[in-house]
C-alpha cells in the first residue's frame, strides 16, 4: 500500500528512530493487554488500583496473587513477528531506541533470538553486526521487570521467575537480605520511574527523526509524552494499532492493524 512504501521510505532516510511500545505489542503472544488484564478473577478491580504501593501495603497478598497470574501467564508466551521485526531493526540500524513500557522482557527475549540467528547465519563468527553488541543497550524500559523482584526495605533485587506461594500473608517472599517483604520490580502509579531510562528515552525521541508507537493507548504518562518530544523536535510520527488513540491525530502515517503483521512489513530492511 503507498502509505506502507512512504513510510519505509521516511524510516529509511531518517537520522535516528525512535520506537516506544506498549501492551498491545504483546497481545499476539498471548499477554493480556494492561487493560484487559483486569479480566475475569480481576475484574472487580481496576489495574491502576492493584498496581500502587497503597495497594500493596493494603493488602500484599491480593497484590502478589495478581502479579503471579501475570507472571505464569507470560512465561508460557513467545516474542511475535512484531517483537522480532523490532529487533531485527535495532541491530541493522545502530540509530534506532527502542522505549517500551512493557515488563513482560519479550523485547530482550527477541533479541536474543534475532542475534543468535544473525550469529548463526554467519556460521557463529564471533563478531556480530555492529550494531548487535550494544542493541540490548538501546532497549528502555521503562516500567520495569515482572519476572524481578525488589525489597521494599533494602536495595536487594533479583531476577525470580518461581510461583508464588500467596496461600497466606505468611508465605509471601521476604528478603534474604533483611526480612522485609519482596515486592514485583515493577513501576507502580504514583512512583517514579527509573532516572537513566526515562532522560535517555526523551533526549533520543527528541533527537530522532521518526518516533513509531505501537500497541499502547497513550494515556500513561510520562512515558505517553515521549512521541510528542519527536513532534516538538520537528519529527513525524508513524502509529500502529488498531483503535485510535490520543496521539492519532498527530500522527503523518497511520496503520489500524495489528502489529505482529505490520511491524514485519514496516521494518523489513
Ligand atoms: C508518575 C507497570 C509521578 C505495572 C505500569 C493525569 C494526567 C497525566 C498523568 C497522570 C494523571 N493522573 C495520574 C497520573 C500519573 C500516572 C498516569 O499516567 N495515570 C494514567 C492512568 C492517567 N502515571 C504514573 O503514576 C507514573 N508515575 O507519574 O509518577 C511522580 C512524580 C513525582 C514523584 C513521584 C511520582 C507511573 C506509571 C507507570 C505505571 N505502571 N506498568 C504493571 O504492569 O503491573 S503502566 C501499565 O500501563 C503498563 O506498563 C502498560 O504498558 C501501560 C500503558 O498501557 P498500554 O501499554 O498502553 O496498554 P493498554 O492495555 O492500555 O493498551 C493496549 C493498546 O494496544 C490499546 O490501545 C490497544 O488498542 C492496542 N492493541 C491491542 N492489540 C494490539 C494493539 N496494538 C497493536 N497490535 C495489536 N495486536
Ligand atoms: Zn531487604
Amino acid at each position: 500500500m503507498k502509505r506502507l512504501a512512504e513510510a519505509r521510505a521516511a524510516l529509511a532516510s531518517a537520522r535516528g528512530v525512535v520506537i516506544l511500545t506498549g501492551a498491545g505489542v504483546s497481545a499476539e503472544s498471548g499477554v493480556p493487554t494492561f487493560r484487559d488484564s483486569s479480566e475475569g478473577l480481576w475484574s472487580r478491580y481496576r489495574p491502576e488500583e492493584l498496581a500502587t504501593p497503597q495497594a500493596f501495603r493494603r493488602d500484599p497478598r491480593l497484590v502478589w496473587e495478581w502479579y503471579d497470574h501475570r507472571r505464569r501467564a507470560i512465561s508460557r508466551c513467545e516474542p511475535n513477528p512484531g517483537h522480532r521485526a523490532i529487533a531485527r531493526f535495532l541491530v541493522e540500524r545502530p540509530d534506532a531506541v527502542l522505549v517500551t513500557q512493557n515488563v513482560d522482557g519479550l523485547h530482550h527475549r527477541a533479541l536474543e533470538m534475532e542475534t543468535a540467528m544473525l550469529t548463526g547465519e554467519r556460521d557463529g563468527s564471533p563478531e556480530g553486526t555492529p550494531g548487535m553488541d550494544h542493541a540490548a543497550a538501546r532497549i528502555l524500559t521503562l516500567h520495569g521487570d515482572i519476572m524481578r523482584v525488589r525489597c521494599q526495605g533494602c536495595s536487594y533485587t533479583q531476577i525470580d521467575r518461581s510461583p508464588v506461594d500467596t496461600s497466606s500473608a505468611d508465605s509471601l517472599p521476604r528478603c534474604p537480605e533483611c526480612d522485609d517483604l519482596l515486592r514485583p520490580a515493577v513501576v507502580w502509579f504514583g512512583e517514579m520511574l527509573p532516572e537513566q531510562a526515562l532522560t535517555r528515552a526523551f533526549e533520543s525521541a527528541q533527537d530522532a527523526e521518526i518516533c513509531v508507537v505501537a500497541g499502547t493507548s497513550a494515556v500513561v504518562h510520562p512515558a505517553a509524552s515521549v512521541p510528542t518530544a519527536t513532534l516538538s523536535g520537528g519529527g513525524d510520527l508513524i502509529e500502529v494499532n488498531p483503535v485510535e488513540t490520543p496521539l492519532t491525530p498527530r500522527a503523518r502515517w497511520r496503520f489500524p492493524e495489528r502489529s505482529g503483521e505490520l511491524l514485519p512489513r514496516l521494518f523489513e530492511v
